[in-house]
């Protein structure tokens, strides 16, 4: 029989790539789906057509678990969050609520679905495994780099601090009940499918939009805040990897090289065959309250452990997102429109 998965985020980024993966892999693929006309869950079904729909929200414990009752799944991966660092200052109790508590309230479906009771210390802790989307984020002003699953956290934003309630969470979870629940600290990873907002994407919309004659500037934030930059269809790979081994631990996934924004944003415009000083403006108001200056991953343990390595190199990342999003709006697509997805 078909191992069952259940995606919560099937509709960001990350959740299109995983079910694609899994579904590539033989799986039974549900997405949890918010909202009572979400128009990105239309999209979706007709995007990732295999993938089966639950409705539920990361606030209502509930409806968590109805869709662990009904779909009854092998593996859950937790992917739904408000994700989107700025937001999480303007939006801090719900950015907690969704990115934090939904963490506990999707691991105590799980427990009550499993029959894994409070008590029980030394349990088995249920057949389903979990996997929870923690970030790099986390680690925030570092303390060393590169940064490995060890390395101290002291998260810089309402998002960071949430994503640390719901890694140590997991671990709780693991060590009280002896439940499968592993955290994946990812870098940023970034796709053509990434959202408008990110500055990627930004950049790669951006500097299309200028070749193709539609804008004639750019407007960004911190220039010298560096990433360790990767491919989302590579990391959703480790998160299912994860899932397989044979013990439950965290891993570390990213490429172990930084480069700057404004290294992106030279990469970008040169791929459109454009010098970037002629367009990018730089714009204080898009400043963050408490920057994260610099994030590099090392990877070793997942390389070791579980045999995963990046395929897509920054340089080509960058190409295939400008080169996207040219074709998209030379098609006349609509970049926040996700029904447009490569
Ligand atoms: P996206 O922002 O693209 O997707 C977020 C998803 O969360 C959407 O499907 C959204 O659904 C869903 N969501 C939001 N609120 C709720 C809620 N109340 N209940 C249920 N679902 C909800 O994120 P990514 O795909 O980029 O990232 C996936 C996960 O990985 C996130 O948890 C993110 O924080 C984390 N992460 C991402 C990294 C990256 O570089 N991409 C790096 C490290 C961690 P809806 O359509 O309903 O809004
Ligand atoms: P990040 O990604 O905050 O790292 O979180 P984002 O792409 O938003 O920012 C990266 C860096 O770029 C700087 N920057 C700008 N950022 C945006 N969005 N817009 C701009 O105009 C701009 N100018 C400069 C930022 O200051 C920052 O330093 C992402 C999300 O996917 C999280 O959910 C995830 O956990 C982390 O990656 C790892």
């Amino acid at each position: 029989m078909a191992r069952r998965a259940l995606i919560t985020g099937i509709t960001g980024q990350d959740g299109s790539y995983l079910a694609e993966h899994l579904l590539e892999q033989g799986y039974e693929v549900w997405g949890l789906a918010r909202g009572q006309a979400n128009p990105r869950v239309s999209r979706m079904r007709k995007l990732l057509t295999d993938v089966r729909v639950v409705r539920g929200d990361l606030l209502d414990q509930g409806s968590l678990i109805s869709a662990v009752e009904r779909v009854q799944p092998d593996e859950v991966y937790n992917l739904g969050a408000i994700s989107f660092v700025p937001m999480s200052w303007e939006q801090a109790e719900l950015t907690a609520e969704v990115t934090g508590m939904g963490v506990l309230r999707m691991l105590e479906a799980i427990r009550v679905c499993s029959g894994v009771s409070r008590g029980a210390a030394s349990s088995a802790g249920g057949q389903i495994r979990f996997y929870q989307a923690s970030s790099s984020e986390m680690f925030g002003q570092v303390s060393e780099t590169p940064q490995n699953e060890r390395t101290a956290f002291h998260p810089r934003s309402p998002y960071g601090v949430a994503k640390a309630y719901g890694h140590f969470l997991t671990q709780n979870y693991r060590e009280s009940y002896g439940m499968y629940a592993v955290s994946g600290i990812l870098f940023n990873h970034e796709s053509p499918r990434r959202g408008a907002e990110f500055v990627t994407r930004k950049v790669a919309l951006g500097a299309a939009r200028i070749k193709l004659g539609l804008a004639t500037e750019l407007r960004l934030g911190n220039l010298e805040a560096r990433r360790d930059w990767g491919f989302a269809g590579d990391y959703v790979k480790a998160m299912h990897l994860m899932l397989q081994a044979g013990k439950p631990e965290d891993y570390v996934i990213g490429t172990g090289r930084m480069k700057s924004v404004r290294e992106l944003v030279e990469a970008a415009f040169s791929a459109a065959g454009l010098e970037w000083e002629r367009y990018v403006v730089t714009d204080q108001t898009l400043h963050r309250p408490a920057e994260v200056d610099l994030l590099c991953a090392d990877p070793k343990k997942a390389r070791v452990q579980l045999g995963w390595e990046p395929r897509v190199s920054f340089d080509e990342l960058v190409a295939m997102m400008v080169e996207a999003d040219l074709r998209l709006l030379t098609d006349g697509g609509d970049p926040h429109d996700d029904s447009s997805w490569p």
